[in-house]
């Protein structure tokens, strides 16, 4: 017997019977692209929403450079006390390991884990690489993140055929080309699509089918819905709910009391009700947070205190999102609740806390003199894009050891309002920002971008 003779039998009486076969829904019985009748074209886009996902995204891409690692637990993140796990491999997963844990608790979980500290310029590289496959999929790419998005690829259908194959297509694609795996849901809405591809994770596809979404949904705990967290799951619990059946038994009056606003979401969500289309551009236009004094203030130095924490806030919630911001903007309401805005455009994307606080002090000090107390201050990223398709720009995630990519991205700030106005000094000790010098108010030599509303 060859060494092959007891393996070809399943593989070679159908391609396709591969191992994600396990996971998606009946063969695709559907004939090559371009003869396809217009009534199986509409049939096939009734379930045209993908959602792609890459499986332990940061992780994957560093396997490729380290492959005798593949098949252990390993853990992206710095291995600094204070950090979290970016990313971990699933078999490191399998020791209870999740993104965002502190690092000394992931070290405690699975001692054998190899750490690698994270090279976020290389992951945005390779997210770019990841957007740049779906696009030439579809032009109805909804990117969500650095490693995911939504594609409509209804379109693509006549071209490249069935949603499966194209799913396919994309997986394979990112594997050869990227060296990384993919997992793909898809479904008629972006919400069953998403957790489809949850749910067959890792290196997986399934297809769920009109038909096929309620029993499947209903089938699920109630954490799968899209907006369902830790707290709505306990009050659900408190009455029994507990499975995605049980919400979509639910009288919907009960429900709004159960949840407030949220309650009809939910409730539409269990019977699969999501119209939302795939929206190539992102719906949010910026990203903020503000705050109210307990007692309307004067104090230079409060204000450049808090304006530091919300532009902490900020940030997280643009890295968190996968945005850069182009424009920062600064709010001032007064104590007579008169309320001005000034902003200003920087020429490279910024999604970095010291950046949006260097930004923002240069706006609270264009304002000049106030002429009153300050009752809420606010910082708003605006003029948003995806950081796959910004220009490249450092992560504070370890603050020492990014300073010098911190201040090499000044230079371009201050290359951009003069010489004098940001004084990196005064951002590592913002205790002493009532210190500052006069030298740098209202520099905007240009008069960029600084538009009072
Ligand atoms: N990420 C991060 N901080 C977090 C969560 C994620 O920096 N708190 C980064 C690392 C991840 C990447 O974003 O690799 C993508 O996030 P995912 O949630 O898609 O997680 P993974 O791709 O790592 O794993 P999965 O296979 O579950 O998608
Ligand atoms: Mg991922």
């Amino acid at each position: 017997m060859g060494p092959d003779a007891d393996k070809h039998t399943d593989k070679h009486t159908d391609k396709h019977a591969d191992n994600h076969q396990r996971r998606t829904t009946a063969p695709a019985e559907v004939p090559p692209p371009g003869r396809f009748s217009e009534d199986t074209l509409r049939e096939l886009r009734r379930s045209s929403i993908m959602h792609v996902d890459m499986d332990a995204f940061f992780v994957s891409v560093e396997l490729r450079s380290r492959p005798e690692l593949k098949g252990r637990p390993v853990i992206v993140g710095y291995p600094a006390d204070r950090s979290v796990v970016l990313s971990a491999s699933y078999e490191a997963r399998a020791f209870g390991v999740r993104s965002a844990m502190p690092m000394a608790v992931a070290a405690r979980m699975c001692p054998s884990a190899v750490v690698i500290e994270p090279r976020h310029k290389l992951y945005y590289e390779v997210s770019g690489q990841i957007m740049a496959i779906f696009g030439s999929i579809t032009d109805l790419v909804e990117p969500l993140s650095v490693d995911e998005a939504f594609l409509d690829v209804g379109g693509a259908i006549r071209r490249l055929g069935p949603p499966r194959e194209i799913g396919e297509l994309i997986r394979a694609r990112v594997a050869r080309e990227l060296g990384i795996t993919a997992s793909v849901g898809i479904a008629a809405s972006k919400f069953v699509a998403k957790i489809a591809s949850t749910r067959c994770k890792p290196d997986g596809l399934l297809l769920i089918t009109p038909e096929e979404t309620i029993p499947y949904l209903h089938s699920l705990p109630v954490s799968a819905l899209w907006g369902v967290g830790g707290k709505t799951v306990e009050v659900l619990a408190r009455r029994g709910i507990r499975t995605v059946a049980d919400v979509a038994a639910s009288p919907l009056p009960s429900l709004r009391k159960l949840l407030g606003a949220s309650g009809e979401h939910v409730y539409r969500l269990s019977w699969g009700i999501d119209p939302r289309p795939v929206t190539p551009v992102r719906l949010e236009k910026s990203i903020g947070a503000e705050e109210t004094f307990a007692t309307d203030t004067a104090d230079d130095a409060l204000l450049h205190r808090e304006l530091l924490r919300l532009s902490h806030r900020t940030a997280e919630r643009l890295r968190g999102a996968g945005m850069h911001a182009r424009t920062v903007a600064l709010k001032l309401r007064y104590a007579d609740f008169s309320t001005i805005t000034r902003s200003r455009t920087v020429s490279t994307p910024i999604d970095s806390a010291q950046l949006l606080y260097a930004v923002a002090v240069q706006l609270l000090e264009s304002v000049g003199e106030r002429p009153m107390t300050v009752r809420l201050v606010g910082i708003r990223a605006e003029q948003l894009e995806e950081a796959a398709h910004a220009p490249l720009q450092l992560s504070l995630d370890r603050r020492d050891d990014n300073w010098r990519a911190a201040e090499q991205a000044l230079d371009a700030v201050t290359r951009k309002f003069g010489n004098k106005s940001v004084l990196p000094a005064r951002l590592l000790d913002p205790a002493n920002n009532h210190t500052a010098n006069t030298d740098t108010a209202n520099s905007d030599p240009a008069g960029q971008g600084n538009t009072g509303r």
